[in-house]
């Protein structure tokens, strides 16, 4: 299924990652690669002090970026899209426009809302870009945790998160969970066991527990 070339039997990969084992979006990216069975090559960016080889394919400095032949793709929406159209087996974007509205609207509601409590803490924890202020760190928790309570409402009643299958609103959502749960400690303020049954639904997944950064194979 891959798009491999090959040149008098030495096989190209032809996809690059550059990625960080720890950053939630990238982790999406390595997951749809795999789950697409698709062979590339990681290259593992250190956010701290971006290598130049990173910078010359990012302008933005942002993980993950993929180059595929001589196409250069940012953002992991993009990436994961262009993943699915150019390798459409297993579909992960659901079966057609109203379900792949409903994928496309959890991921933008993940990324662009209910993640932004998430952006403002990494930014006083992790890059120290923001003086650490308790109030601040209080807030954008309790907003994130308010966004779990809705998760746990949801998967009351749904075996996933936008269709009736598992899909690429999954496994977005997964490793942006996973990472704030054991990195940020966020989300043990009250128990919630359909999230967690959830969670266990998508680690089943080979692509999923292939792609985990060390120490998240398993919920905390
Ligand atoms: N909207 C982007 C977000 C990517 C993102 O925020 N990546 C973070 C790491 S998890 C990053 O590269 N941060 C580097 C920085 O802020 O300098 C996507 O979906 O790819």
């Amino acid at each position: 299924m891959s798009r491999e070339r090959c040149h008098y039997g030495l096989r190209v990969v032809a996809i690059k990652l550059y990625s960080t084992t720890y950053c939630p979006y990238a982790w999406r990216s390595r997951i749809v690669l795999h789950e697409k069975g698709v062979e590339f090559e990681t290259f593992e960016v250190d956010l701290r002090d971006k290598q130049e080889d990173f910078l010359e394919v990012s302008p933005r400095g942002l993980v993950p970026v993929m180059v595929h032949d001589d196409t250069t793709i940012a953002e992991s929406m993009t990436i994961n899209e262009y993943l699915e159209e150019f390798y459409p087996e297993p579909p992960l974007m659901g079966d057609g426009p109203i379900e792949r509205a409903a994928v496309r609207s959890a991921i933008v509601d993940l990324n662009f809302n209910r993640s932004r409590p998430l952006a403002r803490l990494a930014s006083m924890l992790f890059y120290g870009r923001e003086k650490r202020d308790e109030s601040v760190i209080e807030q954008q928790s309790a907003r994130w945790n308010r966004y779990l309570d809705d998760l746990e409402q949801h998967f009351s009643d749904n075996e996933w998160l936008a269709t009736d299958k598992f899909s690429m609103a999954d496994l977005s959502l997964y490793p942006t969970e996973l990472v704030t749960r054991i990195g940020f400690q966020l989300g043990g303020d009250r128990e919630r066991p359909a999230l967690d049954s959830w969670r266990e639904r998508v680690q089943a997944r080979e692509s999923v527990q292939a792609t985990a950064p060390e120490g998240f194979g398993t919920a905390a």
